[in-house]
Order: C-alpha cells, then structure tokens, then sequence
C-alpha cells in the first residue's frame, strides 16, 4: 500500500508542498483547508498535471478531515503568514487557534500521524501542536532549521560561485531574528568555510540569514515566503517515509539537552520512520551555547505571551 501525506492548509506553501510531493511520486495525497472549493480545485489541477510531469499519485482536496484517515505524515501550514511590518509573534494569537483545531482534529482523524508543524511563530505552534494531539514529542516537530540552513547555504554557495548542495551548514535554535548560524560547522565539500570566506563577509551573511524570511516579505509585500519552506518540508517528509535518517536541524522539544527545558527549539536531529529518532547535542562554544539559549529565552517569552491571550 501507499503511503499517505495530508498537507493542511492549502494556501502558498501547503499547494507548493503538495505539488513538491506530487512529483516525489512518494505518496498519495491529501489537502485540506477551511476555504470551500479551494483544496478540492487545486488538487483536481495538480492531478491534471500528472500526465505532464510523469507523476501517478492520487490527491484528494477537502474541507473535512475524513480523508486524512491513516495519513503517515500531516504538515500542518494553516494560518496567517506574515506582511510587511509584522514579526512571526504577531501570529501568535490567532495562529495558535488555528494550529490547535487543526491538531485535535489530527488527534481524532490520524492519531498514527508524524506531524510537521510550519504554522507560525514555529517554535510555539510546535507546542501547541504537541499538547493538543497529546503525541509523544518524537512525533510532533517543526520545519524551520532546514529553511534556515538553505538560506544560508545558498548566500554561501553564491558568494562562491560553487554548488548550493555542496555547502553543508547547520542553524539552530528559534525561527526568529536570534537565531544561531554556526560558521565554525559549515563546509563546502568538507572544506571549512572559514578558511575560504573572510569573517566580516561571513558575519553579513549569517545575519542576512537570520533576516532572509523578512527579506522576502518586504519584497512580495502581501505574504512570506513559500517554494523554499515548501521545498524544506518535502525534505522532512521524505526523510520519514523513506526512513533514510537523515541529520536535518528541526524544531524539537529540549529537555535539558544544551541545558534548554521544555522549550521548542532547531537542533541537529536524526529523522526517520519513528520520527525524531535522536537528538544531537554538539559541543558549542561559550558564545554560541548563550546565543542559543537567548533564542530559547525568545521562545518561552512567546510562550508566556500566547499563556496571557488564552
Ligand atoms: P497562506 O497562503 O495564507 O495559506 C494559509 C492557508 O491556511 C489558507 O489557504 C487558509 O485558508 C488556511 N487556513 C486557515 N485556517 C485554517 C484552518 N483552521 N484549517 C485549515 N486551513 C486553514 O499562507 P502561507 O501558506 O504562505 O503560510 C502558511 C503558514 O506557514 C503561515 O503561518 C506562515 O507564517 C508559515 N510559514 C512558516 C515558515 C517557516 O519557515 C516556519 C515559512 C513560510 C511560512
């Protein structure tokens, strides 16, 4: 039998994810979201493209969740996306209403599902995904350090005029402006980057990094990103379905690992059938180890923020 991936949400980065998936030729399909006729009008497209670009999965668009029955994957990228101006915690009301429908529902329609939270402000939503399914946290994790990390590898890549998948870098913590580039674990095919990019250059490159996403909001003005966040959750999903255990950085609960508790947060971790299925902890240096726990810090403030409103 197939597998089965439910997207919900069927807006920039939900139809990009699907369409993504759909030429993985991977698994059957499922798009939900609240809009009526939307989810069924733009599976019904992608499947008439299937003759075109050689696909032969089957895509169900819905407003219920009946069809996500037996899903092996849901990602979840219903909610407001940032506009100009706005930060991801300006999200954090509503979205975190819509993420917590959307998980019970997934907690009645596929309790066997891994979920991939997108939703933001990411860190929290994760949270929020977590305690409304009531999943055991290897099954409940964020898409963000992946994104992250293709930003960064492609300025690098660019920078150098060299292949984007030959760079190989790691972000952590928050999906935020805190978040923690780490240079001293980037390599080009294995050759560290800082002895082939000069540190003041390497510092504007982290810190357009940390701002990529904003980057893009100012530039498309009514929306934020989408093929790339898409592009990063289909690397997710097919590290699970395919078990291939990859080391992907992913928003994970923390407990006590880089001494952060109960807090979600990006961190090397190995991904496969069962999830989350370990999580790294590196040796950081001192300035970098407060850096991500700042970025914790940023978190749990958005936590207490959302504990306020609700
Ligand atoms: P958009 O194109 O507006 O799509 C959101 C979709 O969610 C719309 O089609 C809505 O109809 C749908 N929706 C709203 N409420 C519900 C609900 N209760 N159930 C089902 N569907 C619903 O936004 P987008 O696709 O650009 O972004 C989606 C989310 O992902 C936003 O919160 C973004 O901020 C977030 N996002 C995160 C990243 C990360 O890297 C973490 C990157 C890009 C976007």
């Amino acid at each position: 039998m197939r597998q089965k991936v439910t997207v919900v949400g069927g807006g920039n980065v939900g139809a990009t994810t699907i369409l993504y998936l759909a030429e993985k030729n991977i698994a059957d399909l499922v798009m939900v979201d609240v809009v009526d006729g939307l989810p069924q009008g733009k599976s019904a497209d992608i499947s008439q493209a299937a003759a075109l670009r050689g696909y032969s999965v089957t895509l169900t668009g819905s407003n219920d969740y009946e069809p996500i029955h037996g899903s092996d994957v849901v990602v979840v990228t219903a909610g407001l996306p940032r506009k100009p101006g706005m930060s991801r915690s300006d999200l954090l009301g509503l979205n975190a209403k819509i993420v917590g429908s959307v998980a019970r529902q997934i907690k009645t329609y596929a309790p066997g599902a891994i979920v991939i939270v997108v939703s933001n402000p990411l860190d929290v939503m994760c949270a929020v995904a977590l305690k409304e399914t009531g999943f055991d946290s290897r099954h409940v994790f964020g898409m963000a350090g992946v994104l992250d990390t293709a930003r960064f590898r492609y300025f690098i890549a660019e920078a150098l005029d060299v292949l984007p998948s030959d760079v190989s870098a790691i972000v952590l913590g928050g999906h935020g402006d805190a978040m923690v580039p780490l240079p001293r674990y980037t390599t080009v095919s294995g050759v560290p980057v800082t002895e082939l990019i000069a540190p003041a250059t390497l510092d504007a490159m982290v810190e357009r990094a940390r701002k990529g996403g904003g980057e893009i909001v100012s530039l498309l003005k009514t929306g934020s990103a989408f093929y790339a966040p898409a592009a990063s959750a289909v690397q997710m999903v097919e590290a699970i379905l395919q078990d291939n255990k990859r080391v992907l950085p992913c928003s994970v609960l923390l407990n006590g690992q880089y001494g952060i508790h109960d807090v979600f947060i990006g961190v090397p971790v190995k991904l496969g059938q069962g999830g989350i299925e370990q999580i790294f902890e590196l040796k950081l240096t001192d300035k970098e180890l407060a850096a991500l726990q700042q970025s914790a810090e940023d978190v749990k403030a958005d936590m207490d923020a959302l504990a306020k409103l609700v």
